[in-house]
């Protein structure tokens, strides 16, 4: 129920210090999420070196947000480096956009995860107000995910109502930016997506394993709420 967003802070050494993160918490965690800080860093080929002997959940964050043909060329290219999940925009739209890159992320096997709101709290501003949209979207192409915010609970809360069972909600903001270990599982999240927190740390190892451990206690308690 834990993903790791591994974005390098730093300029210097940048695959070593992956490759540390990586063996350090790989047995703990469901899976990686990497994106546009590791990949102009290292590029594809830094990554593949990262990741070349996992083969857990590695979704590549890159909400794409272009033309069906673009996206879909780049999910080529980052199923050649092992990805296996990608993240995109639901706002472009089905038409000439997502029907491409869902069609082609069948063919590679690729699942694909929407963004349906962001943590920040700009996604009110345009994002939010589509929501209900969103998810409609989400479920006729028949996604794997979708991403709701671990810092707007409500949000969760309306995702999962809206997605019923089938979907996967995947949630970023514990930690750095604010939220709890725990708290978007109980809103109705399946995998807490937590980056800083545990990468900025001087022993990644120790704080995914105290993120999973208040994560344990959290959902213990809401469970028994229920
Ligand atoms: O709404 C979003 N918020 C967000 O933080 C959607 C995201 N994909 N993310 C990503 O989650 C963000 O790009 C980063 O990789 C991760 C959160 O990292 P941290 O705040 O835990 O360090």
């Amino acid at each position: 129920m834990l993903i790791v967003a591994l974005d390098p802070l730093q300029k210097e050494d940048v695959i070593n210090w992956s490759k540390e993160v990586v063996y350090g918490v790989r047995n703990l965690v469901t899976g990686f999420k990497i994106g546009m800080p590791l990949l102009i860093k290292v590029g594809i080929s830094g990554c593949k070196k990262i990741f070349c002997d996992y083969s857990g959940l590695l979704i590549a964050d890159l909400k794409l947000a272009d033309i069906g043909d673009i996206m879909a060329s780049v999910v080529r290219d980052l199923s050649e480096a092992g990805v296996n999940t990608v993240i995109a925009h639901a706002f472009v739209g089905r038409s000439g956009a997502l029907d491409k890159l869902v069609g082609e992320c069948e063919k590679l096997d690729v699942k694909v995860v929407l963004v349906v709101s962001m943590s920040h709290r700009g996604s009110e501003e345009f994002i939010d107000k589509h929501l209900s949209d969103f998810m409609e979207l989400a479920l006729s192409l028949n996604v794997w995910g979708v991403v709701a915010p671990a810092t707007r609970l409500s949000v969760v809360r309306r995702v999962r109502e809206l997605g019923g069972s089938r979907i996967k909600v995947l949630s970023p903001g514990i930690g750095a930016q604010g939220a709890q270990p725990g708290t978007a599982i109980c809103a109705g999240a399946d995998y807490e997506i937590v980056g800083r927190a545990i990468t900025a740390s001087s022993n990644p190892t120790a704080e995914a394993l105290k993120v999973l451990s208040e994560q344990g206690r959290k959902v213990k308690e809401c469970l028994g709420s229920h």
